[in-house]
């Protein structure tokens, strides 16, 4: 059994930094749904409602409120000679998210404001695969075989960890997901009105998959969702282009799509 500290990306992260991480994993229950301590208190212009210019309408949301979720930027899905890469994808196609996504990132820290992280993934011992999502695919490697950075969408593999570009810090929460959706078998719900959490700002890859299917299940559980173009990804520029119109469409009949300069512009101007 490898360390844990083994999986640090190079150069980035301390071993502290790993260990004191606030982790919501359905591996083990460590969900501390404290602030960590070197959480920045947000300023008063970060209490009132701000208007962002998007699609199909303006988007208001006090950013006290709103947390940043940062789907799935894992290693395997992002870096060349990942496990997506494997398959035959293009990742520059998810690459080009990176650098707003930082940019953003660091904006949300700076404002005291909360961020999440997911990963999809699973068990070592595969308890919690469902047999139809490991057999589907047909590819010669599937989740749980060895990969070009350990087991395929395992937990604890260096693949299946976040890209040290986005590392999150000490108590920003990581949400360990088995499925595409990241309410599913998880306890980001909780953790999320626990913090009093009305709206998302929801990031990540890959649009039509796990970030559609968060947007949709958020949707249902009352939450305003902001996605924004320049910081979602798919392997596939079509589907790019219809998971934001599938959001959008109907007076936003899932939530609502910007850009993070829309986004960012608006927090300066009232922050
Ligand atoms: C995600 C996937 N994160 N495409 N997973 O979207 O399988």
């Amino acid at each position: 059994m490898k360390d844990k500290g083994d999986y640090l990306p190079q150069g980035f992260g301390s071993r502290e930094a790993y260990d004191g991480r606030e982790v919501a994993t359905n591996m083990v229950s460590t969900t501390k749904a404290t602030i960590h301590p070197n959480h920045k208190q947000p300023s008063a212009g970060m209490n009132q409602l701000i208007p962002v210019e998007a699609e199909p309408y303006e988007f208001e949301f006090v950013p006290s409120r709103c947390a940043l979720l940062i789907i799935d930027m894992q290693r395997d899905f992002l870096e060349r000679s990942g496990f997506g890469e494997m398959l035959g994808n293009d990742v520059s196609q998810l690459r080009r998210t990176i650098e707003p996504n930082r940019k953003l990132l660091h904006a949300w820290r700076s404002a005291g404001l909360q961020v999440m992280h997911t990963r999809e993934g699973h068990r070592p011992d595969l308890a919690d695969l469902p047999p139809a999502k490991k057999k589907r695919g047909r590819g010669a490697s599937t989740i749980g075989d060895p990969g070009p950075m350990g087991r395929i969408l395992v937990r604890g593999e260096a693949g299946h960890d976040i890209i040290p570009e986005l590392y999150p810090l000490p108590g920003e929460p990581v949400i360990d997901k088995p499925g595409k959706g990241a309410f599913f078998a998880t306890d980001l719900h909780a953790i999320l009105q626990n913090r009093g959490i009305d709206r998302l700002i929801v990031t990540g890859v890959t649009t039509e998959v796990c970030v559609n299917t968060t947007v949709r299940e958020a949707n249902d559980r009352g939450y305003d969702c902001l996605v924004l173009e320049d910081c979602v990804g798919s392997y596939f520029p079509e589907f790019q282009e219809m998971g934001l119109k599938m959001i959008k469409a109907q007076g936003g009949i899932f939530g609502w799509v910007s850009i993070s300069d829309k986004l960012l512009a608006a927090l300066e101007k009232h922050g």
